[in-house]
């Protein structure tokens, strides 16, 4: 039996972060999050390009023309959607990660999905880098981890 697994490792990988300017104030922590998370993990920061996005339902577009350029490893979605401010969360949460997970799957590029999608403000904020972590570092090692998963296992 053979066990495969993709490491943490991200040097020499070259990442793109999508990133949404709606909730600006909770994507600028994920952003954060990534960004140390990548370099924390050897990755050099000069090898992430930072894509600004209107809001969650442009993300999948952005991704699929980043994910067609072959510039890079991976990439990573950074957006937060409220329920509370939103009527048409289920549409935007639905198009926003079905899109995207359909971007990864269609080219191979791995997509890490760090969307948050939260009843309120507050449980946004405490996913983007206080008491609940940041999802945007775990969004960020998950693409990562599966970019090196698709190296050992082509
Ligand atoms: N976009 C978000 O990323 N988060 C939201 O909470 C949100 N709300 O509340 O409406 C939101 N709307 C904008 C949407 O993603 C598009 O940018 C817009 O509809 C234009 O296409």
């Amino acid at each position: 039996m053979a066990d495969k697994e993709g490491n943490l490792i991200a040097t020499g990988l070259t990442f793109a972060l999508i990133v949404s300017r709606f909730n600006r104030f909770v994507t600028d922590k994920l952003m954060e999050g990534a960004v140390d998370a990548f370099a924390r993990h050897g990755g050099n920061t000069g090898d992430l390009d930072v894509i600004w996005v209107p809001g969650a339902f442009e993300m999948p577009l952005a991704a699929r023309r980043l994910a067609q350029s072959g510039r890079y490893d991976g990439l990573v979605a950074l957006g937060a959607v409220i329920r509370g401010a939103t009527p048409h969360f289920e549409y935007l949460c639905s198009a926003a990660s079905s899109g995207l997970a359909g971007v990864s799957v269609e080219t191979g590029v791995p997509v890490g999905f760090g969307l948050l999608t939260t009843d309120t403000m507050e449980q946004a904020i405490e996913r983007a880098g206080s008491k609940a972590g940041n999802k945007g570092g775990d969004a960020m090692l998950s693409a990562v981890e599966m970019v090196n998963l698709l190296k050992a296992i082509s």
